[in-house]
């Protein structure tokens, strides 16, 4: 980090005498490597300026006039998933394919057997029905043409099999069971897919308001393979030039919201089309807070 060496004094006072303004040299300072702290207090001493005059008060209100219009960036803190190649979660082994740091994805194998993925897809099959999306004007849920696949919600805990299912996805996602959504099964055919979008609840949309007032927002999504896919449907991150292939009891995990609220959109994802064969996935969101 640059320091005000006499080079820099020069400078300050060169700039002075030239008229510049304040904020423009602060901002070439910063530019420069200084932290805003330290440019500022060399160049309101350079002008002369004493904590309470007018120039000290004009810098104050740029500087909180440009945060203001600066789009906040996603700062990445820790993801809640714990370290290491495999993860225990709740009762079974879960092996760690890859981790993406920006934005933060996690790819798993083995989160379901090849016997609960059969088990969940013939519980499903004969309660399916064509899936909606979240109006963001009315908050309803719509069926439209973004989303060609059909699907069907599990309760919490709504018997003893989903009820681990629910636990071991709690425990790998390292959240409270509490504050996850129900299980959702959807089914695509052949072509079926899912145009790209984010699974978390836009915050200046109006519709948004609805799904929020329970459990706040979405925090991070999990979604699980029930079958190898013959040909497409692979998960895409098309901001982050990334895909994940369907495979068989493997996941895909994502995290979108971070501790100070922020919400990354470089976790803009969909379901490429179905190009040959069906595909079923699992999916858990889960919340900021208890739900349901
Ligand atoms: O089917 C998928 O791969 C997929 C893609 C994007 C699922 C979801 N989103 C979802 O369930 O939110
Ligand atoms: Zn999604």
């Amino acid at each position: 980090m640059p320091v005000v060496d006499t080079a820099w004094e020069e400078w300050l006072s060169t700039n002075v005498a030239r008229g510049c303004s304040p904020d423009s040299m602060i901002g070439a300072m910063v530019q420069a490597g200084f932290v805003t702290d330290a440019a500022r207090a060399a160049v309101l001493k350079a002008f002369g300026a004493s904590p309470d005059s007018p120039m000290f008060a004009a810098v104050a209100a740029t500087e909180a006039a440009l945060a203001k219009a600066a789009p906040q960036t996603y700062q990445y803190d820790e993801m809640p998933v714990a370290r290491g190649n495999v993860i225990r979660a709740h009762d079974r082994d879960v092996r760690v394919l890859m981790r993406c740091e920006r934005p933060q994805v996690i790819v798993f194998a083995d989160v379901l057997s090849p016997d609960e993925c059969a088990e969940m897809i013939e519980r499903s099959r004969h309660r399916l029905k064509r899936s909606t999306t979240v109006n963001p004007d009315t908050g309803k849920e719509d069926v439209i043409r973004n989303r060609t696949s059909e699907g069907i919600w599990y309760q919490r805990g709504e018997d003893e099999f989903i009820e681990r299912m629910d636990r071991r996805i709690a425990s790998l996602m390292n959240w409270p069971v509490e504050n996850g959504e129900g299980l959702q099964i959807l089914h695509y055919g052949t072509t079926g897919e899912y145009r790209p979008h984010f699974d978390y609840f836009p915050p200046d949309q109006p519709g948004s308001a609805v799904h929020t007032s329970q459990g706040g927002q979405r925090v991070a999504t999990l979604v699980i393979y029930l079958n190898d896919v013959a040909d497409g449907g692979e998960t895409i991150f098309p901001e982050a030039g990334m895909s994940v292939a369907a495979q068989q009891g493997g996941a895909v995990y994502f995290r979108y919201m971070n501790g100070q609220r922020q919400l990354d959109p470089l976790t803009l994802h969909g379901g490429a089309p179905v190009l040959g064969g069906d595909k079923w996935i699992m999916t858990k969101w889960v919340r900021e807070r208890a739900y349901g």
